[in-house]
């Protein structure tokens, strides 16, 4: 069995990789370390890219693509069947090794190699359904009709807190579709980015895949830049946050680029007394303390109504005396650490914000120290009461925070819940048929995904995933989400001996 890591670990030179991945002579002397925040320790230094690398890299990529674009989709199809076949095979390795580098629970870094093996299943039967519209024409004996051609090269830039899943989301549905990839991961998580490349590197050889299909470049925001500026890169596809996001999205919107953004949420669930209580509760915890509150559907808000709200709070202050925290790799633990110090810093100014502006907690916040939790990025899931136009709780703080608030009806739930400058996630706790359908009216919810009795986070790959408003309003994943990977041609076709044309206009020579 081939390791999922290219060894030595140590080391690493550029990873500029086509599943063969290169090796240059020149390499810069920068370095990014990858500490665990499980256990603070130095998993390994990867050099990052120079620009000199970068250039090969897309060079590379663009002569791949000559060649790709010219298999037939189902071809391409096939590749992503084999990779999602390696997937399978590595499951536990890769899941190990993004609970071990990002410091998810061990069952989260599983469901998110799950998730590739789903994207790869999924992105093998839509390379079977690539599928235009034809149309009628108005004028006699011609044929309209409309395809979809691949872009190019797309780079992707993922985040820490999916450090793969967000890639072969992109990734597979664009390598079906015709284009090449160039993936910057975040510069928290190289390794499980390596690993990846390592884990389809056979089936890219075994089936003569041009190289440069697969490449990974490595560094932090320079090379992210280096991606947006560049107008060879025709698509750049972004997650994290909005801040990142507006700066990518400017850079490839001022060379008309296109850019498919995914960034941050504020998700809030309504709990109506119409609610299943029951169900709603462990929904609650699982959304806001799952992935320690560092997804970007994490459960950030809460609206409850009135009647039944010193209920649920009472009940939530239970359920989170049960949690436990500790090293994501125990089975036994619920919540695992932060990325790193920085994150638990910022997690330590909204805590203080939470205070100044009077919150009161109903779960107290703390870092938690001793052993076991050297690496100073474990804290405590806590619960505030807040009022929603509070800075603090108007903007995304990547932890598990969360604001709880109370209603009177419905319209000032709906009022609340849209009332942020992000538009992910949503869902409401409703038995009563007229609430959810209002919540999911025009009316209702302005988020990009609204859930009726599930909570805001753990999306299935076959929807489109993303969200408005400073969320960016790019959909990744499922449903038709792949159209963003394309150029839409419209053709139409004379095969009359005449000449009409449309509108009627009459042009005689
Ligand atoms: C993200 O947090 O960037 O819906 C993605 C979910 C996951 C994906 C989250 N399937 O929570």
């Amino acid at each position: 069995m081939q390791s999922i890591l290219p060894l030595p670990v140590q080391g690493i030179k550029p990873g500029t990789s086509t599943g063969q991945i290169f090796w240059h002579n020149e390499s810069s002397e920068r370095t990014i370390e990858s500490y665990s925040p499980a256990d603070g320790q130095l998993i390994a230094r990867v050099y990052t890219s120079t620009r000199s690398d970068y250039d090969k890299v897309i060079e590379t990529a663009q002569a791949a693509f000559q060649d790709w674009r010219r298999w037939p989709a189902p071809k391409r199809g096939e590749i992503v069947r084999q990779m999602g076949d390696q997937f399978r095979i590595y499951k536990k390795e890769l899941g190990t090794l993004v609970s071990y580098e990002m410091g998810k629970s061990l069952q989260e870094g599983l469901g998110e190699v799950q998730e590739i093996i789903d994207i790869c299943d999924f992105a093998v039967g839509l390379s079977r359904q690539l599928y235009g519209l034809t149309m009628h024409s108005e004028r006699p004996s011609h044929r309209m009709y409309e395809q979809w051609h691949p872009l190019g090269v797309v780079g992707i830039i993922s985040a820490f807190n999916f450090p793969v899943a967000v890639w072969s989301w992109n990734a597979m549905i664009a390598w079906v579709c015709g284009d090449v990839c160039v993936w910057k991961p975040s510069e928290k998580t190289p390794l499980t980015a390596l690993a990846c490349q390592q884990i389809i590197q056979d089936v890219l050889r075994n089936n003569e895949v041009p190289e440069g299909v697969s490449c990974l470049i490595s560094g932090s925001r320079e090379t992210g830049e280096w991606l947006s500026r560049d107008p060879r890169v025709a698509l750049v596809s972004a997650t994290g946050s909005t801040r990142m996001g507006k700066a990518v999205g400017s850079a490839v919107a001022e060379r008309m680029g296109r850019s498919l953004l995914e960034l941050g949420g504020n998700n809030a669930i309504i709990v109506s007394q119409h609610a299943d209580i029951d169900i709603a509760i462990p929904a609650i915890v699982f959304g806001a303390v799952g992935t320690a509150g560092q997804r970007c559907t994490t459960t950030r808000r809460l609206i409850i109504h009135e009647s039944i709200y010193e209920e649920v709070k009472q009940r939530l202050a239970r359920a989170y005396q049960q949690l436990r925290i500790g090293n994501p790799l125990d089975e036994v633990n619920h919540v695992g650490p932060l990325i790193d110090q920085q994150a638990v810093q910022s997690y330590l100014a909204a805590v203080d914000e939470i205070r100044s502006q009077g919150g009161r907690f109903v779960v107290q916040p703390g870092v938690v120290e001793g052993d076991g939790f050297e690496s100073g990025c474990y804290v405590k899931p806590c619960i505030a009461e807040a009022e929603n136009h509070w800075p603090v709780v108007q903007r995304e703080t990547f932890a598990p925070i969360l604001y709880v608030m109370k209603y009177r009806t419905l319209e000032e739930a709906i009022g609340l819940q849209n009332g942020v400058p992000q538009g992910l996630s949503s869902s409401i706790f409703t038995l009563n048929m007229r609430e959810a359908e209002q919540f999911l009216s025009v009316a209702g919810s302005d988020c990009g995904i609204a859930n009726v009795n599930i909570g805001t986070s753990g999306a299935e790959i076959g929807g489109a995933f993303g969200g408005e408003k400073e969320t960016g309003g790019g959909r990744e994943s499922g449903s038709d989400a792949w159209k963003a990977y394309m150029r839409r041609q419209t053709n139409t076709i004379n095969y009359g001996t005449t000449l009409p044309l449309a509108q009627g206009i009459k042009f005689d020579l």
